[in-house]
Order: C-alpha cells, then structure tokens, then sequence
C-alpha cells in the first residue's frame, strides 16, 4: 500500500480577477475550499497530460443508436471483439423501441481508445457517441 503523502503548503500569487473568477467556480462547483479544488485542477491537467501522451488509461464509450439499422448491431459487437484486449465491460439498455444506449468501459492505451471510440460512433445508425476519458489513477497521487 502506498504511504500516505503529508501535505505541503505554498504561496500562489494571483491577479485579483482571476482569484475572483476561482472563488466563482468554487461557489460552482461546491468546493469548500481553495487547496481541494486547485489539487482537482492539477489532477485534470495530469489526466490530460495522460490522454495526450498516449499512456495506459481508462474511458467510457456512450453510443445511442438505433438497432433497426441494417448491420449495425453485429458490426458494433464484432468491433468490440476486435479492441478485445480494451473493452472490460458493457451495458446496454433499450431506450425505446428504435433507440439504443450502450455504455463500454475499455482500458489500454488513450490512442487506442480513441480509434475504438471514433470507429464505433462512425457507424451509420449511430446517433451519438462519445468518450469521457479517465484514468487508472495509478500514478495520480
Ligand atoms: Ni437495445
């Protein structure tokens, strides 16, 4: 288990604007304090960083979709098949009677679940799709 790291604190120097504008997203965001909300801030942009550098990661793919396409169920499936080593887990649920939604949980490398993303949501009959990158939090403190 990893050692629990001890706080450390610095001075940040801020125009008033900005600072005013941070309180603004605070008050948006339920923050109850400045320290929690700017460690948020740094962990997104090393999430970023993470996408961008193409390192091992962790997204969710939404699609909505309608399944009296001609294909396209059988087509989403064996993509899926194909990104094997990438997709952990599925859920699909009937929206109504023409409407799809299926969530795909997938992990491997942030290029590789943005190819599985875009090829999957470039399917005709596909409505919507998109991914919301995460992270495995493994190097994330
Ligand atoms: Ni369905």
């Amino acid at each position: 288990m990893a050692k629990k790291e001890s706080l450390k604190r610095f001075g940040v120097s801020m125009e008033d604007e900005l600072l005013r504008k941070f309180d603004q997203y605070l008050e948006q965001h339920k923050y109850r304090n400045r320290s929690e909300a700017l460690r948020d801030l740094v962990r997104k942009s090393l999430v970023v960083e993470e996408w961008d550098h193409n390192r091992e990661t962790v997204g969710a793919i939404t699609l909505i979709y309608d399944h009296h396409t001609p294909g396209l169920s059988q087509k989403l499936n064996s993509l899926q098949h194909d990104f094997s080593g990438q997709v952990i887990a599925s859920t699909h649920v009937h929206l109504d009677h023409h409407h799809c939604l299926e969530v795909i949980v997938a992990r491997g490398k942030a290029r590789k679940l943005k190819e599985l993303a875009d090829r999957l949501t470039a399917q005709r009959g596909v409505k919507y799709g998109s991914l919301t990158g995460a992270t495995t939090a493994k190097d994330l403190p």
